[in-house]
This record gives C-alpha cells, sequence and structure tokens, in this order.
C-alpha cells in the first residue's frame, strides 16, 4: 500500500482509496476473492454535488415556527451557521421535551449508514436522546426481516441462531445434495453484510458445491436470482405464492408416505394439525398438488416430481428475506422449516432449515469468537415502540390501537422526528401516504451526507461526514478481518460527523458528559479497541496495540470452525438441549400464535391470498426488489449506479411476449402506475422473468414531478410510490414492499428531466 492510499471499508467490501484530484481511485483489498463492482460508487461521491455541505433550514419552518407543515419536500432552504443551527435544534429539542417528554421524539432513525462501527449513525442518534433527553420512542425489527425476526423465536429460536448462525457454506459444499431455495440465491444480495464483508466467497462456494453435485433449485419468479456459478434449475412461480407451493410438496410426501415420522413425532410439535389441514379436515378445501398449482402457476406435475426427489437426500432449504417483505410473509417461512422437518433433514451437516441464506454476506459465514464493541446505547427511560415498518401509520394515526406479536399498543403521538443515517423515502412503501405522514410533526430533523429525497423533507438539515471522511473501524461478526479505516478526504464544506453535531447538541443542552463521557471520537475508538482485546485476552488470544493496528490497516480475528451449533445439538440430544421454543421443539402448530386470535397468522402455517392480486393481461406482479448496482438508495449518484441507468431512468425487467402485447420495446420509457402513484422506468426485455412480471429495484431517488400530488409521478423510477404501505399481519407487522400489483403504458411525450441529484433551491 503507497503511503497515499487509505485503508477502508464499505457494506460491500473493504478497499484501499488514493485522493486524485477530485476523484477517489479504489483497490480493492487484496484479501477478497470476488470484489464487489459496488466501490466503484465511491470514485466520485466525495465532491458530487448533491452532498449536503451546510446547515440549511427549511423556509417555512424558519419563517412560521414548529408546526404540521404540507409545505415539506417543496419548500426552499435557507443556510445558517453551524452555532445557529445547534441553536434552533438544542432549543426545538427543550421545547418538545419540556411540553411533552420523550414520548414525543420519534428516534427510531431506521437506516444502514455506513460501516464503521463507532460513526454508525442510529447507534449516535439513539445515545444522544437516551443521554440528553432521557429516551425516545423506539422502533423494532428491520425492512429486511421484520417478519421472520418475530416469527422465528415461536417456532424455532432466534433469528440469528438461524441465519447469521445457521448452516455453513462450508457444509454446503461439502455435503448437500439438494439446496431448495427459495427466492435464490443472488449474489447481488450477498455482496453487502453491515458493517463490511472482506471476503465475497459464495460464488465460488456454489462452484466447489456446484461441482461436487449439489443440485441447487431456484423457486422464484426471476432465473437471475440464481447465479451461473450455481449451475442450477429455475423453477418459475407466481410471486408471492410459496405457501400454497410448499403445502402442494407436503401433501405429496404425505401420499407418497416419504415424510420421517420419527423426526416429525421426537423433535416438533403440531404435525398431525398440519395434515389435518392439508386434508381439509376442517373446511373441505384438500390442499394437494393440483390444488397448488391452480395458485402457483407450478405444474402439479412438476411439484410431484420434485417432492419425489427430496426424501433419503441430504437437503437444505432456505427462503429469502424477500418472500418474508410481503403480505402473509410469516407464511413460506413457517412451511420452509415445516418442510425441513417433513424431510427429517434438521441438524444434520448441510441439511435442514436456514433461514435467508445468501440474502446478506453475513450469512452461511463462520462467526467470529468475539465481536468488535458496540458504542453503548445509554438508558431509554421509556418503553414506547413502534415495529419499524409502522411509520406512517404512527405519524397519521396518534392514539389509535394495533396489534403486535400478542400485545395490543398504541400509538404516540409524535412532534419531533429525528434521523440520521437512513432514508425512509426511500425504505418505505407508497411514499405519498409517507409525505402525508412527514407533514403532521411540529418538527423534523435530518443529518444526511446527501440531498435525499429525505432530507428534501426535513425543516432543518445537517450535512453529516461521509464515511471516507472519517477515522473509523470496520468489522462484522461474520467477518474474521477487522478493519482500521481512514479518512480519505477533509470533510465536504462544513460538513461534520454525527457524534461532533451530537457532542455540540449535548453542550447546549447541558449534557455533554453524559453523552460524550469526557471522549473525543479517538478516544471512543482507542477504548472500543481495548475492550475487544480484554475479551480476546480471556480467550489468550492477543492484539497488536492501538497505533500498531492503524498503521497495519487491517488484522485477523479468531473464528468458530462450526455452524448450525443450536440445532446441531437439539438433534444429538433434544432433552438436554431443547429449542428456545414454548415446548423445547420445532413448532410445527405454535400454542402462543394460535393463543394471540390472528386471523391473519393462525396457530399453524397456512395459504392466506393477498388482498391485491394482478390479472393476466391487465395488470402485472411488480417485483420491487434490492439493487444490484449500489445498496439500497446509497450512493445512487455514484458512477457505478448511474451507469446503469438509461435515459437517465431506472431499468425495468419485462417479458418480451407482455412488452409485444402491451406494444412496448427494448428501451421505451414506460410508465408504472396503480392506486397509490406512479413511475417512469427504461424497459428492458428479458426470457429470465416470468410472464405477468415485471422487475424494477428500490432505490432510484424518489424524484416526484409535482411533490405534492396525491398520487405523485416519480420521473426517476422508485418503485416505492406504488407499493402498498400495510404490515405483513398483526403477527409481525413487517414491511410488505417487496411485491405490489401495477399497469404498464408506454410513455409518449416529452421526457421530463430527472432531478433527483439537484440540490433544492437554496437562498444563499
Ligand atoms: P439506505 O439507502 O441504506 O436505506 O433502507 P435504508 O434507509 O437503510 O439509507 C442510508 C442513508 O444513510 C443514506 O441516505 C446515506 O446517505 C446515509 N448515510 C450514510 N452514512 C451516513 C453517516 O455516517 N451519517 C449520516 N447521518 N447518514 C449517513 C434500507 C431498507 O429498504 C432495507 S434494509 C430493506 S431490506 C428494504 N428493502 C426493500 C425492498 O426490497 N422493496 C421495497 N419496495 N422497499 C424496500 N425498502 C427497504
Amino acid at each position: 500500500m503507497s503511503s497515499s492510499q487509505k485503508m477502508h471499508s464499505a457494506h460491500w467490501g473493504a478497499f484501499q482509496a488514493e485522493l486524485q484530484q477530485d476523484n477517489v481511485s479504489i483497490t480493492p483489498f487484496a484479501g477478497d476473492p470476488d470484489p464487489s463492482p459496488l466501490l466503484g460508487n465511491f470514485t466520485n461521491a466525495l465532491t458530487h454535488p448533491v452532498r449536503v455541505t451546510r446547515p440549511m433550514i427549511r423556509r417555512g419552518w424558519l419563517e412560521q415556527g414548529p408546526g404540521a407543515d404540507t409545505r415539506r419536500g417543496n419548500d426552499e432552504y435557507l443556510p445558517v451557521s453551524w452555532p445557529e443551527a445547534i441553536a434552533l435544534v438544542s432549543g426545538e429539542l427543550r421545547r418538545v421535551n419540556s411540553a411533552y417528554g420523550p414520548e414525543a421524539v420519534f428516534g427510531g432513525s431506521y437506516g444502514w449508514s455506513s460501516a464503521g462501527r463507532f460513526h454508525h449513525a442510529q447507534s449516535q442518534v439513539h445515545r444522544f436522546l437516551n443521554t440528553t433527553l432521557g429516551g425516545y420512542v423506539r422502533s423494532v425489527n428491520s425492512y429486511s426481516s421484520g417478519s421472520a425476526a418475530v416469527l422465528l423465536p415461536h417456532i424455532v429460536g432466534p433469528m440469528d441462531e438461524i441465519a447469521r448462525r445457521g448452516v455453513s457454506w462450508q457444509e454446503i459444499s461439502a455435503n448437500s445434495d439438494i439446496v431448495l431455495a427459495f427466492g435464490g440465491l443472488a449474489l447481488k444480495n450477498s455482496q453487502v453484510a453491515s458493517g463490511g464483508i472482506s471476503e465475497h466467497t459464495e460464488r465460488s462456494f456454489m462452484q466447489q458445491a456446484a461441482a461436487r453435485g449439489t443440485r441447487f433449485i431456484s423457486v422464484s419468479p426471476l432465473a437471475s436470482d440464481l447465479p451461473a456459478e450455481a449451475a442450477g434449475e429455475w423453477l418459475s412461480i407466481i410471486p408471492g405464492t410459496d405457501a400454497a407451493f410448499i403445502l402442494g410438496l407436503l401433501s405429496v410426501l404425505i401420499e407418497r408416505q416419504l415424510t420421517d415420522e420419527d423426526f416429525l413425532a421426537s423433535y416438533c410439535t403440531g404435525w398431525p394439525q398440519m395434515v389435518a389441514y392439508l386434508r381439509g379436515d376442517e373446511d373441505g378445501v384438500v390442499r394437494d398438488a393440483c390444488w397448488a398449482a391452480e395458485i402457483c402457476g407450478v405444474s402439479a406435475a412438476q411439484i410431484r416430481t420434485l417432492a419425489e426427489a427430496l426424501p433419503h437426500r441430504r437437503v437444505l432449504v432456505t427462503v429469502a428475506h424477500a418472500l418474508q417483505r410481503s403480505e402473509h410473509g410469516e407464511q413460506p417461512v413457517w412451511l420452509a422449516l415445516v418442510l425441513a422437518a417433513a424431510l427429517g433433514q434438521p441438524g444434520l451437516p448441510g441439511g435442514g432449515f436456514t433461514y435467508a441464506l445468501g440474502a446478506l454476506g453475513h450469512y452461511g459465514k463462520l462467526f467470529n469468537r468475539v465481536s468488535f464493541p458496540s458504542l453503548p446505547q445509554g438508558r431509554n427511560g421509556i418503553d414506547r415502540f413502534i415495529p419499524v415498518a409502522k411509520i406512517a401509520d404512527m405519524l397519521l394515526q396518534p392514539g389509535e390501537h394495533f396489534d403486535y406479536n400478542g400485545r395490543r399498543l398504541r400509538y404516540p403521538h409524535i412532534r419531533l422526528v429525528y434521523w440520521a443515517g437512513g432514508n425512509p423515502f426511500h425504505h418505505h412503501q407508497d411514499l405519498a401516504r409517507l409525505r402525508r405522514a412527514f407533514c403532521q410533526p411540529d418538527t423534523l430533523i435530518v443529518h444526511e451526507t446527501a440531498w435525499t429525497a429525505t432530507a428534501r423533507h426535513a425543516d432543518i438539515v445537517l450535512p453529516a461526514t461521509m464515511t471516507l471522511e472519517r477515522e473509523d473501524i470496520g468489522g462484522a461478526p461474520t467477518d474474521r478481518h477487522l478493519f482500521a479505516m481512514e479518512p480519505v478526504a477533509e470533510p465536504a464544506g462544513l460538513a461534520r460527523d454525527d457524534f461532533t453535531i451530537f457532542t455540540e447538541l449535548a453542550r447546549a443542552l447541558g449534557r455533554e458528559q453524559e453523552f460524550t463521557e469526557g471522549r473525543t471520537a479517538r478516544q471512543w475508538l482507542q477504548s472500543m479497541y481495548r475492550q475487544l482485546q480484554g475479551k480476546l485476552a480471556e480467550l489468550q488470544a492477543s492484539l497488536p496495540d492501538y497505533d500498531t493496528f492503524r498503521r497495519q490497516g487491517v488484522l485477523q480475528l479468531p473464528q468458530h470452525t462450526e455452524s448450525g451449533l443450536m440445532m446441531k445439538a437439539f438433534r444429538q440430544d433434544p432433552r438436554r438441549s431443547p429449542l428456545p421454543t414454548p415446548s423445547g421443539r420445532i413448532e410445527i402448530f405454535s400454542e402462543t400464535i394460535a393463543g394471540f386470535g390472528y386471523a391473519d397468522c393462525p396457530g399453524h402455517p397456512v395459504w392466506l391470498p393477498p388482498t391485491e392480486q394482478a390479472v393476466a393481461g391487465e395488470s402485472y406482479w411488480l417485483i420491487a426488489n434490492q439493487p444490484a448496482t449500489r445498496l439500497h438508495s446509497q450512493l445512487d449518484f455514484g458512477n457505478y449506479s448511474q451507469r446503469s441507468k438509461r435515459q437517465d431512468r431506472e431499468v425495468c425487467c419485462l417479458h418480451p411476449e407482455d412488452a409485444q402485447a402491451a406494444g412496448i420495446g427494448e428501451g421505451d420509457i414506460i410508465e408504472l402506475y396503480n392506486d397509490r402513484g406512479r413511475a417512469l422506468a427504461s424497459v428492458s426485455l428479458s426470457r429470465q422473468i416470468r410472464q405477468g412480471v415485471i422487475q424494477l429495484p428500490t432505490g432510484a431517488w424518489y424524484d416526484p414531478e409535482d411533490p405534492l400530488a396525491e398520487r405523485p409521478l416519480c420521473r426517476h423510477g422508485n418503485p416505492n410510490v406504488l407499493t402498498r404501505d400495510a404490515g405483513t399481519s398483526s403477527l409481525a407487522q413487517g414491511c410488505t414492499g417487496q411485491i405490489t400489483v401495477v399497469k404498464i403504458k408506454k410513455f409518449r411525450g416529452d421526457l421530463p428531466p430527472v432531478q433527483a441529484f439537484i440540490p433544492p433551491e437554496a437562498d444563499a
């Protein structure tokens, strides 16, 4: 590494970076066998005009003070100095806290921000609100796996045990005969891991497994969900119907007496109820292969052939995050576990059920024996929360009751929303509704590196540094490398890191000592590193001193050699190592969930039809999945993401026969529309997508032609103008952004220019 090259790390890989005038040249970490092309988004990011470089206040808020305001998203901004900004923010925090208390402050602030473990924006904002205001209304769970995170502990164990600590790629490549992957194993997803991923090994593990004879089967509406290296098979299915498909498989296994009854009797509860449901004992509906085929669009013959191929082989069943990010998303996850159990596979090397393999770079990896300490959050003095995807409901319906995981909760009345490190106008559904929700609070404060749509709806926008402008430490519990992240450039304009902003605010609120504990950012890093040294010393392992670590740039941590231990121990001795479920077994029927009495998530897994359905020839299933050219919405202005656009629009994928029927050709701009909104996108034709389905990835920055419209047109192609804002079920209330129903038409007329990357008007 030359002296001008700086080690750094992102959620999508480690690298060395060198500033060359305004651009950054990137060299991937030498130890990474398959670096992610997303690194290319850094090259032009530092000085892009869309960076936020000064504290800015929305004109309406400055002139009229705090209060609900429909101009949010369509107003001018006025620059202020840092002292003015600090005085305004601290004054408003003081006002809201003394008038209404922390119950009126939403600090859920969901978002991935950047990889450094100290300058982790969410941790910073939570610590700040706890130590200065005494607490805040928080959010629980994630947009990634909101429903599985709630379901899995009821039926098998904590999600981390079944995903991050689940079956490893090493075991798969050595043992699995069949990997049945609902939602596939797309490399675009596993190239990313929160906190960082230094070695992208999924491609080579799939290659090794395929070479040994593993049969990869991807059940998905998109062939592209399985990489070529897996040399696998594509079973094309109608979106959102996997639960019916699995019920069909189970019925064939029962009919042919191919279920592992010993395993089901000794390790599970509730198989008889499942069998009764499949037979239709209560409602007369026989859920066999023909019944399933009608719903899922896979023929009964294919369902039978697959079911008959599974028994007496080492089979691993996995379900991508995407499947549970849709209405009734709990059901395919639960049924995949039931299928693995019916085959008697859980706890065998390379077999059973693992949740979301391939959905993130964390899964299928070995775990570090110690993890890097996280920034202490302080104590939240109140216990008010929402499931994360209920943000718009909370702001629009204060005081209303809602169901969640057996509890009846009430939305608080929020006056102030504080966001750092996330982009709700990327991650949330039904953006017109979200805008109405964001018009409700008195004040919305956002720290951002760039003028995202979220920043453009804020009253106060504070310029945050990008990761490349900060010293930090990057690492994840599933990555054996720890990186000393060095700043590559000075902060853009007046940008400051979140910690510095919060330190100044804490000082203005008279709580600096409580927030900083007397440490600078560097001293926090040193102290966290010392804690790591302490943890390792207990294992008789040592680390170099902090300065040596920073000079080296990278070090290696000891790892466990095996994964999936919870399930293996359970299989070996279910009495001595019961699962952490109420029965200690896999719960095919859950008394707890049944006791909640939810019609949309009963005591055993079921097929429930979705509220909205595509009608052949009239409307389409829209898959709004993760993008391949950026992480979520991050650095959409980066070179790599920009190169993927056509006529500046996001590209959607459509089957040629659907296109022909609609009079649409390759490269045409189309409008996707429904009752909630409209979006423009460029068309790419492909037979790698099921007919009747359109795929438009998330992450194109929201760019409404008329920000105040009831049914806005996004000129750029953000699918969340179209998606439905409704929870997965009363159990988990997870996000359902993955699947929606749209119509399409060719766009005619003058193409409006994309303006998402031009900062809002500012009065100098
Ligand atoms: P990001 O684009 O990563 O999206 O939603 P999330 O909000 O996490 O947003 C992170 C923001 O943090 C960026 O705007 C970035 O500029 C900012 N940032 C980065 N570093 C810093 C920093 O140090 N300080 C500050 N203050 N800001 C920083 C992701 C969410 O979207 C997720 S996880 C999933 S899985 C969902 N996926 C889907 C989906 O599949 N389909 C639909 N329709 N919708 C989804 N939304 C969800």
